[in-house]
Protein backbone atom coordinates (compact mmCIF):
# COMPACT_ATOMS: atom_id res chain seq x y z
CA UNK A 1 0.00 0.00 0.00
CA UNK A 2 1.23 3.49 -1.03
CA UNK A 3 0.27 6.51 1.35
CA UNK A 4 2.22 9.20 -0.88
CA UNK A 5 1.98 8.06 -4.35
CA UNK A 6 1.17 11.33 -5.37
CA UNK A 7 4.18 13.16 -4.05
CA UNK A 8 7.35 12.93 -6.08
CA UNK A 9 10.92 11.29 -4.55
CA UNK A 10 12.47 15.12 -3.90
CA UNK A 11 15.35 15.99 -5.48
CA UNK A 12 17.78 19.47 -4.95
CA UNK A 13 16.22 22.06 -7.59
CA UNK A 14 18.58 25.25 -6.24
CA UNK A 15 17.38 28.40 -5.19
CA UNK A 16 15.85 29.43 -8.87
CA UNK A 17 13.23 27.01 -8.15
CA UNK A 18 9.64 27.55 -7.56
CA UNK A 19 8.44 24.03 -7.34
CA UNK A 20 7.34 23.51 -3.83
CA UNK A 21 8.41 19.56 -3.78
CA UNK A 22 12.16 20.35 -4.89
CA UNK A 23 14.86 21.41 -2.20
CA UNK A 24 16.38 24.94 -3.00
CA UNK A 25 19.55 24.70 -0.60
CA UNK A 26 19.44 20.52 0.80
CA UNK A 27 21.75 19.43 -1.82
CA UNK A 28 22.26 16.48 -0.16
CA UNK A 29 26.30 15.68 -2.19
CA UNK A 30 27.39 19.45 -1.89
CA UNK A 31 30.67 19.47 0.03
CA UNK A 32 31.08 22.37 2.06
CA UNK A 33 34.01 22.49 4.11
CA UNK A 34 35.00 18.99 3.55
CA UNK A 35 31.72 17.22 4.07
CA UNK A 36 28.87 16.58 2.11
CA UNK A 37 25.78 18.40 3.58
CA UNK A 38 24.48 15.28 4.26
CA UNK A 39 26.88 14.02 6.62
CA UNK A 40 27.07 17.00 7.94
CA UNK A 41 23.45 17.72 8.37
CA UNK A 42 22.17 13.70 9.70
CA UNK A 43 18.51 15.01 9.17
CA UNK A 44 16.05 12.83 11.55
CA UNK A 45 12.27 12.74 10.88
CA UNK A 46 10.20 12.46 14.57
CA UNK A 47 8.11 9.98 14.04
CA UNK A 48 5.63 10.95 16.77
CA UNK A 49 4.72 14.19 15.44
CA UNK A 50 4.74 13.34 11.52
CA UNK A 51 2.96 9.77 11.95
CA UNK A 52 1.20 9.13 15.19
CA UNK A 53 0.82 13.01 15.93
CA UNK A 54 -3.26 14.49 15.24
CA UNK A 55 -2.63 17.57 15.81
CA UNK A 56 -5.10 18.70 18.30
CA UNK A 57 -4.50 21.18 20.92
CA UNK A 58 -5.33 21.80 24.25
CA UNK A 59 -8.67 24.12 22.97
CA UNK A 60 -9.13 21.41 20.19
CA UNK A 61 -9.77 18.35 18.26
CA UNK A 62 -6.81 16.81 16.23
CA UNK A 63 -7.32 18.11 12.46
CA UNK A 64 -4.90 15.88 10.83
CA UNK A 65 -6.26 14.18 7.67
CA UNK A 66 -4.08 10.85 7.53
CA UNK A 67 -4.10 7.85 4.93
CA UNK A 68 -4.26 5.57 8.21
CA UNK A 69 -7.06 7.62 10.22
CA UNK A 70 -9.65 4.51 9.63
CA UNK A 71 -7.33 1.99 11.32
CA UNK A 72 -6.46 1.30 14.87
CA UNK A 73 -4.53 -0.73 17.32
CA UNK A 74 -1.71 -2.79 15.69
CA UNK A 75 -3.18 -2.70 12.33
CA UNK A 76 -2.90 1.41 12.74
CA UNK A 77 0.71 1.09 13.89
CA UNK A 78 1.59 -0.95 11.05
CA UNK A 79 0.70 1.35 8.68
CA UNK A 80 2.51 3.75 10.23
CA UNK A 81 5.46 1.99 9.53
CA UNK A 82 4.43 1.53 5.86
CA UNK A 83 3.89 5.05 5.33
CA UNK A 84 7.37 5.94 7.23
CA UNK A 85 9.17 4.04 5.22
CA UNK A 86 7.83 5.57 2.04
CA UNK A 87 7.72 9.42 3.36
CA UNK A 88 11.94 8.60 4.56
CA UNK A 89 12.46 7.58 0.72
CA UNK A 90 10.76 10.03 -1.14
CA UNK A 91 12.67 12.65 0.99
CA UNK A 92 16.09 11.19 1.40
CA UNK A 93 16.26 11.47 4.82
CA UNK A 94 18.89 9.39 6.91
CA UNK A 95 17.61 9.16 10.11
CA UNK A 96 14.44 8.84 12.23
CA UNK A 97 13.50 8.81 15.92
CA UNK A 98 10.43 7.51 18.18
CA UNK A 99 9.51 7.14 21.22
CA UNK A 100 8.05 3.54 22.76
CA UNK A 101 4.75 4.49 22.55
CA UNK A 102 4.82 6.23 18.39
CA UNK A 103 5.07 3.04 17.25
CA UNK A 104 3.07 0.23 18.77
CA UNK A 105 -0.18 0.89 21.13
CA UNK A 106 0.47 0.37 24.67
CA UNK A 107 -1.16 -2.53 25.93
CA UNK A 108 -3.66 -3.73 29.36
CA UNK A 109 -0.05 -4.61 31.15
CA UNK A 110 3.38 -4.26 30.99
CA UNK A 111 3.63 -7.40 29.22
CA UNK A 112 1.62 -7.18 26.14
CA UNK A 113 2.79 -3.47 25.69
CA UNK A 114 6.05 -4.64 25.06
CA UNK A 115 4.45 -7.74 22.78
CA UNK A 116 3.24 -5.37 20.86
CA UNK A 117 6.21 -3.35 20.46
CA UNK A 118 8.04 -6.57 19.83
CA UNK A 119 5.61 -7.26 16.56
CA UNK A 120 6.49 -2.91 15.56
CA UNK A 121 9.63 -3.49 16.43
CA UNK A 122 10.39 -6.59 13.83
CA UNK A 123 8.50 -5.15 11.17
CA UNK A 124 10.63 -1.86 11.68
CA UNK A 125 13.47 -3.84 11.22
CA UNK A 126 12.77 -5.69 8.59
CA UNK A 127 12.00 -2.49 6.50
CA UNK A 128 15.09 -0.85 7.65
CA UNK A 129 17.09 -3.48 5.55
CA UNK A 130 15.63 -2.74 2.59
CA UNK A 131 16.42 1.27 3.42
CA UNK A 132 18.92 3.91 3.71
CA UNK A 133 17.35 5.24 6.50
CA UNK A 134 18.84 4.46 10.57
CA UNK A 135 17.82 4.74 13.82
CA UNK A 136 18.95 8.13 14.96
CA UNK A 137 17.76 7.87 18.19
CA UNK A 138 14.81 6.01 20.17
CA UNK A 139 13.44 6.67 23.38
CA UNK A 140 10.10 5.86 25.69
CA UNK A 141 7.26 7.97 26.74
CA UNK A 142 7.40 8.29 30.68
CA UNK A 143 5.04 10.75 30.69
CA UNK A 144 1.52 10.48 28.83
CA UNK A 145 0.15 7.59 30.30
CA UNK A 146 -2.17 8.91 33.97
CA UNK A 147 0.59 5.89 36.36
CA UNK A 148 3.55 9.08 35.51
CA UNK A 149 1.23 11.86 36.55
CA UNK A 150 3.59 12.57 39.54
CA UNK A 151 6.44 11.35 37.77
CA UNK A 152 8.44 8.43 36.27
CA UNK A 153 12.34 8.33 38.17
CA UNK A 154 11.45 11.10 40.18
CA UNK A 155 7.64 10.16 41.12
CA UNK A 156 7.10 10.02 45.03
CA UNK A 157 5.85 6.53 44.23
CA UNK A 158 8.02 3.54 44.44
CA UNK A 159 6.06 1.37 42.24
CA UNK A 160 6.08 4.13 39.54
CA UNK A 161 10.18 4.43 39.76
CA UNK A 162 10.09 0.83 38.51
CA UNK A 163 7.52 0.53 36.08
CA UNK A 164 9.35 3.88 34.25
CA UNK A 165 13.10 1.37 34.73
CA UNK A 166 11.14 -1.56 33.13
CA UNK A 167 10.47 0.50 30.02
CA UNK A 168 13.44 1.70 29.51
CA UNK A 169 15.27 -1.61 29.93
CA UNK A 170 12.71 -2.68 26.86
CA UNK A 171 13.87 0.88 25.16
CA UNK A 172 17.62 -0.30 25.46
CA UNK A 173 17.01 -3.62 24.09
CA UNK A 174 14.84 -2.53 21.47
CA UNK A 175 17.71 0.36 20.71
CA UNK A 176 19.98 -2.54 20.52
CA UNK A 177 17.95 -4.11 18.34
CA UNK A 178 17.18 -1.30 15.45
CA UNK A 179 21.15 -0.28 16.13
CA UNK A 180 20.47 3.23 17.35
CA UNK A 181 23.25 5.56 17.41
CA UNK A 182 21.87 6.89 20.80
CA UNK A 183 19.38 7.06 23.17
CA UNK A 184 17.80 10.06 24.55
CA UNK A 185 15.70 10.77 28.00
CA UNK A 186 13.83 13.61 27.83
CA UNK A 187 12.62 14.02 31.76
CA UNK A 188 8.76 14.74 30.53
CA UNK A 189 7.48 14.82 34.15
CA UNK A 190 10.48 14.52 35.91
CA UNK A 191 11.01 18.05 37.80
CA UNK A 192 7.61 19.43 40.12
CA UNK A 193 4.51 21.23 40.54
CA UNK A 194 5.08 22.63 43.89
CA UNK A 195 7.43 22.07 46.37
CA UNK A 196 4.66 21.55 48.93
CA UNK A 197 4.39 18.25 49.11
CA UNK A 198 8.23 17.07 47.11
CA UNK A 199 10.98 15.72 48.52
CA UNK A 200 13.67 17.45 46.05
CA UNK A 201 16.78 15.49 47.58
CA UNK A 202 14.90 12.07 47.45
CA UNK A 203 13.93 13.08 43.70
CA UNK A 204 17.19 14.20 42.30
CA UNK A 205 18.86 11.11 44.44
CA UNK A 206 16.02 9.12 42.31
CA UNK A 207 16.67 10.32 39.10
CA UNK A 208 20.66 10.24 39.66
CA UNK A 209 20.41 6.25 40.44
CA UNK A 210 17.86 5.87 37.39
CA UNK A 211 20.48 7.40 34.87
CA UNK A 212 23.20 4.81 36.40
CA UNK A 213 21.10 1.63 35.89
CA UNK A 214 20.21 2.35 32.86
CA UNK A 215 24.13 2.78 32.03
CA UNK A 216 25.02 0.03 33.56
CA UNK A 217 22.27 -1.98 31.92
CA UNK A 218 23.24 -0.57 28.06
CA UNK A 219 26.90 -1.79 29.14
CA UNK A 220 25.41 -4.99 30.36
CA UNK A 221 23.95 -6.21 27.00
CA UNK A 222 26.54 -4.29 25.01
CA UNK A 223 24.44 -1.10 23.55
CA UNK A 224 26.81 1.02 22.95
CA UNK A 225 24.61 4.13 21.63
CA UNK A 226 25.74 7.62 22.70
CA UNK A 227 22.98 8.84 26.12
CA UNK A 228 21.58 11.92 25.48
CA UNK A 229 19.80 14.07 28.13
CA UNK A 230 17.43 16.13 26.08
CA UNK A 231 17.26 20.09 28.70
CA UNK A 232 13.95 21.60 29.11
CA UNK A 233 13.05 24.10 31.88
CA UNK A 234 9.34 23.75 32.31
CA UNK A 235 5.92 22.12 30.82
CA UNK A 236 4.45 19.89 31.51
CA UNK A 237 6.05 20.26 35.25
CA UNK A 238 6.22 23.80 36.40
CA UNK A 239 9.61 23.18 37.14
CA UNK A 240 11.51 20.38 35.46
CA UNK A 241 15.31 19.29 36.80
CA UNK A 242 17.27 19.03 33.53
CA UNK A 243 16.33 22.67 32.63
CA UNK A 244 19.03 23.89 30.93
CA UNK A 245 22.62 22.35 29.79
CA UNK A 246 24.04 24.08 32.68
CA UNK A 247 22.05 22.82 35.52
CA UNK A 248 21.65 19.68 33.76
CA UNK A 249 25.16 19.60 33.52
CA UNK A 250 25.71 19.94 37.17
CA UNK A 251 23.61 17.60 37.75
CA UNK A 252 25.34 15.05 35.34
CA UNK A 253 28.57 15.89 37.87
CA UNK A 254 27.19 15.63 40.84
CA UNK A 255 25.99 12.19 40.00
CA UNK A 256 29.00 10.97 38.44
CA UNK A 257 27.29 10.35 34.84
CA UNK A 258 29.43 13.28 33.28
CA UNK A 259 31.08 10.46 31.21
CA UNK A 260 28.38 8.35 29.84
CA UNK A 261 26.08 11.55 28.72
CA UNK A 262 26.00 14.46 26.16
CA UNK A 263 23.03 16.86 25.34
CA UNK A 264 20.34 16.91 22.98
CA UNK A 265 19.39 20.40 22.63
CA UNK A 266 16.12 21.61 21.27
CA UNK A 267 16.02 25.24 20.18
CA UNK A 268 12.43 25.42 21.68
CA UNK A 269 13.39 24.55 24.80
CA UNK A 270 16.23 26.76 24.63
CA UNK A 271 13.80 29.72 24.24
CA UNK A 272 11.70 28.27 27.01
CA UNK A 273 15.06 28.64 29.49
CA UNK A 274 15.40 31.91 28.59
CA UNK A 275 18.58 31.31 26.40
CA UNK A 276 18.56 31.66 22.75
CA UNK A 277 19.16 27.90 20.82
CA UNK A 278 22.95 29.09 19.90
CA UNK A 279 23.68 29.25 23.87
CA UNK A 280 22.84 26.30 24.90
CA UNK A 281 24.55 24.91 21.68
CA UNK A 282 27.72 27.23 22.72
CA UNK A 283 27.60 25.70 26.26
CA UNK A 284 27.34 21.91 25.38
CA UNK A 285 30.05 22.52 23.21
CA UNK A 286 32.44 24.55 24.99
CA UNK A 287 31.79 21.67 27.69
CA UNK A 288 32.71 19.10 25.52
CA UNK A 289 28.86 18.11 25.81
CA UNK A 290 27.16 18.54 22.76
CA UNK A 291 25.77 15.27 21.16
CA UNK A 292 22.65 16.39 19.11
CA UNK A 293 19.93 18.23 18.20
CA UNK A 294 16.37 18.41 17.78
CA UNK A 295 16.16 21.14 15.07
CA UNK A 296 12.53 23.10 15.58
CA UNK A 297 11.58 26.65 16.45
CA UNK A 298 9.38 28.44 19.25
CA UNK A 299 6.77 30.79 18.00
CA UNK A 300 7.63 34.45 19.45
CA UNK A 301 4.85 35.06 21.41
CA UNK A 302 3.96 31.94 22.65
CA UNK A 303 5.57 31.09 25.90
CA UNK A 304 5.40 27.59 24.99
CA UNK A 305 7.00 24.45 23.24
CA UNK A 306 5.03 25.01 20.09
CA UNK A 307 7.55 22.77 18.01
CA UNK A 308 7.66 24.88 14.91
CA UNK A 309 9.65 23.29 12.25
CA UNK A 310 12.83 25.92 11.56
CA UNK A 311 12.46 28.80 9.06
CA UNK A 312 14.51 31.52 10.80
CA UNK A 313 17.39 31.35 8.25
CA UNK A 314 19.42 33.89 11.42
CA UNK A 315 18.84 30.83 13.83
CA UNK A 316 19.70 28.32 11.61
CA UNK A 317 23.05 29.82 10.49
CA UNK A 318 24.26 30.62 14.55
CA UNK A 319 23.22 26.99 15.26
CA UNK A 320 24.98 25.44 12.42
CA UNK A 321 27.92 28.11 13.59
CA UNK A 322 28.22 26.10 17.23
CA UNK A 323 27.71 22.60 15.46
CA UNK A 324 30.73 23.14 12.78
CA UNK A 325 33.04 25.05 15.58
CA UNK A 326 32.22 21.73 17.75
CA UNK A 327 33.74 19.84 14.70
CA UNK A 328 30.31 18.13 13.62
CA UNK A 329 27.62 16.36 15.10
CA UNK A 330 29.66 13.26 15.65
CA UNK A 331 26.64 10.16 16.22
CA UNK A 332 24.09 12.61 16.52
CA UNK A 333 21.70 14.47 14.19
CA UNK A 334 19.50 17.47 13.59
CA UNK A 335 16.00 15.47 14.48
CA UNK A 336 12.85 17.37 13.22
CA UNK A 337 11.20 17.25 16.36
CA UNK A 338 8.30 19.93 14.88
CA UNK A 339 5.32 19.40 13.56
CA UNK A 340 3.19 20.86 11.12
CA UNK A 341 0.59 24.14 12.25
CA UNK A 342 -2.94 22.27 13.38
CA UNK A 343 -4.22 23.85 10.29
CA UNK A 344 -1.45 22.31 8.03
CA UNK A 345 -3.62 19.58 8.20
CA UNK A 346 -3.13 17.72 4.50
CA UNK A 347 -0.75 14.99 4.13
CA UNK A 348 1.08 16.78 2.07
CA UNK A 349 1.73 19.53 4.56
CA UNK A 350 4.28 16.88 6.06
CA UNK A 351 6.44 16.83 3.05
CA UNK A 352 6.45 20.34 2.35
CA UNK A 353 7.39 21.04 6.26
CA UNK A 354 10.47 18.88 6.16
CA UNK A 355 11.56 20.71 2.91
CA UNK A 356 11.62 24.00 4.92
CA UNK A 357 13.39 22.20 7.48
CA UNK A 358 15.98 20.90 5.71
CA UNK A 359 16.63 23.76 3.40
CA UNK A 360 16.56 26.32 6.42
CA UNK A 361 19.47 24.07 8.23
CA UNK A 362 20.98 23.45 4.58
CA UNK A 363 21.35 27.61 4.59
CA UNK A 364 22.50 28.07 7.72
CA UNK A 365 25.19 25.65 7.24
CA UNK A 366 26.51 27.18 4.07
CA UNK A 367 26.47 30.41 5.12
CA UNK A 368 27.84 29.49 8.35
CA UNK A 369 30.79 28.04 6.70
CA UNK A 370 31.54 30.91 5.05
CA UNK A 371 31.06 32.92 7.93
CA UNK A 372 33.89 30.52 9.70
CA UNK A 373 36.04 30.37 6.71
CA UNK A 374 36.30 34.53 7.33
CA UNK A 375 36.94 34.55 10.29
CA UNK A 376 34.09 37.01 10.67
CA UNK A 377 33.26 36.28 14.36
CA UNK A 378 36.93 34.48 15.01
CA UNK A 379 38.63 38.03 14.31
CA UNK A 380 36.00 40.02 16.56
CA UNK A 381 36.22 37.87 19.32
CA UNK A 382 40.34 37.32 18.84
CA UNK A 383 40.41 41.36 18.93
CA UNK A 384 38.17 42.17 21.60
CA UNK A 385 40.35 39.43 24.15
CA UNK A 386 43.32 40.59 22.80
CA UNK A 387 44.30 42.13 26.57
CA UNK A 388 44.73 38.43 27.67
CA UNK A 389 47.54 37.48 25.20
CA UNK A 390 50.17 39.57 27.14
CA UNK A 391 51.24 41.30 30.04
CA UNK A 392 48.62 41.30 32.81
CA UNK A 393 45.80 39.56 31.18
CA UNK A 394 48.64 36.77 30.18
CA UNK A 395 49.52 36.86 33.65
CA UNK A 396 45.83 35.98 34.63
CA UNK A 397 44.77 33.32 32.21
CA UNK A 398 48.57 31.39 32.66
CA UNK A 399 47.66 31.01 36.53
CA UNK A 400 50.68 33.31 37.55
CA UNK A 401 48.28 36.50 39.12
CA UNK A 402 46.81 37.20 42.34
CA UNK A 403 44.90 39.29 43.97
CA UNK A 404 48.28 41.56 44.95
CA UNK A 405 49.82 41.64 41.53
CA UNK A 406 46.85 42.72 40.27
CA UNK A 407 46.27 45.16 42.63
CA UNK A 408 50.02 46.46 42.31
CA UNK A 409 49.58 46.75 38.54
CA UNK A 410 45.52 48.42 39.38
CA UNK A 411 47.66 51.06 41.08
CA UNK A 412 49.58 52.12 38.58
CA UNK A 413 47.25 52.81 35.67
CA UNK A 414 46.51 55.56 34.27
CA UNK A 415 42.77 55.48 33.58
CA UNK A 416 41.33 52.40 31.29
CA UNK A 417 40.58 52.31 27.47
CA UNK A 418 37.23 50.47 26.80
CA UNK A 419 36.64 49.71 23.47
CA UNK A 420 33.15 49.41 21.52
CA UNK A 421 31.78 45.98 20.72
CA UNK A 422 30.63 47.12 17.49
CA UNK A 423 27.68 44.69 17.69
CA UNK A 424 25.81 46.76 14.82
CA UNK A 425 28.45 45.99 12.57
CA UNK A 426 28.42 42.51 12.92
CA UNK A 427 24.80 42.18 12.79
CA UNK A 428 25.29 43.88 9.37
CA UNK A 429 28.20 41.45 8.19
CA UNK A 430 25.76 38.17 8.74
CA UNK A 431 22.94 39.85 6.97
CA UNK A 432 25.33 40.11 4.23
CA UNK A 433 26.53 36.84 4.57
CA UNK A 434 23.16 35.70 4.61
CA UNK A 435 21.91 37.44 1.53
CA UNK A 436 24.85 36.63 -0.65
CA UNK A 437 25.74 32.88 0.02
CA UNK A 438 23.08 31.82 -2.89
CA UNK A 439 23.69 35.87 -5.10
CA UNK A 440 23.69 34.43 -8.23
CA UNK A 441 22.84 31.07 -8.52
C1 LIG B 1 9.14 17.47 24.43
C2 LIG B 1 10.36 16.85 23.98
C3 LIG B 1 10.22 15.43 23.46
C4 LIG B 1 11.57 14.78 23.39
C5 LIG B 1 11.54 13.30 23.35
O1 LIG B 1 9.05 18.67 24.60
O2 LIG B 1 10.96 17.67 23.04
O3 LIG B 1 9.60 15.42 22.23
O4 LIG B 1 12.30 15.24 22.31
O5 LIG B 1 10.88 12.75 24.42
NI1 LIG C 1 12.58 17.21 21.81
NI1 LIG D 1 10.08 19.80 22.96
Amino acid sequence: MSYFSEIPTITYEGPASDNPYAFKFYNPDEVIGGKTMKEHLRFGVAYWHTFTEDLSDPFGAGTAERPWNHLSGLDLAKARVEAAFEFFEKLGVPYFCFHDVDIAPEGETLRESNKNQDVIVGMIKEYMKDSDTKLLWNTVNNFSHPRFVHGAASANNADVFAYAAAKVKKGLEVGKELGAENYVFWGGREGYETLLNTDMKLELDNLGRFFHMAVDYAKEIGFNAQFLIEPKPKEPTSHQYDFDVASGYAFLQHYDLQDHFKFNIEANHATLAGHTFEHELRYARIHGMLGSVDANQGHPLLGWDTDEFPSDLYATTLAMYEILKNGGLGRGGLNFDAKVRRGSFEKEDLVLAHILGMDSFAAGLKVAQKLIDDGVMDNVVEDRYASFNEGIGKSIVDGTADLRSLEEYALGLDGIQTRSGRLESIKATINRYLLQAYAGE
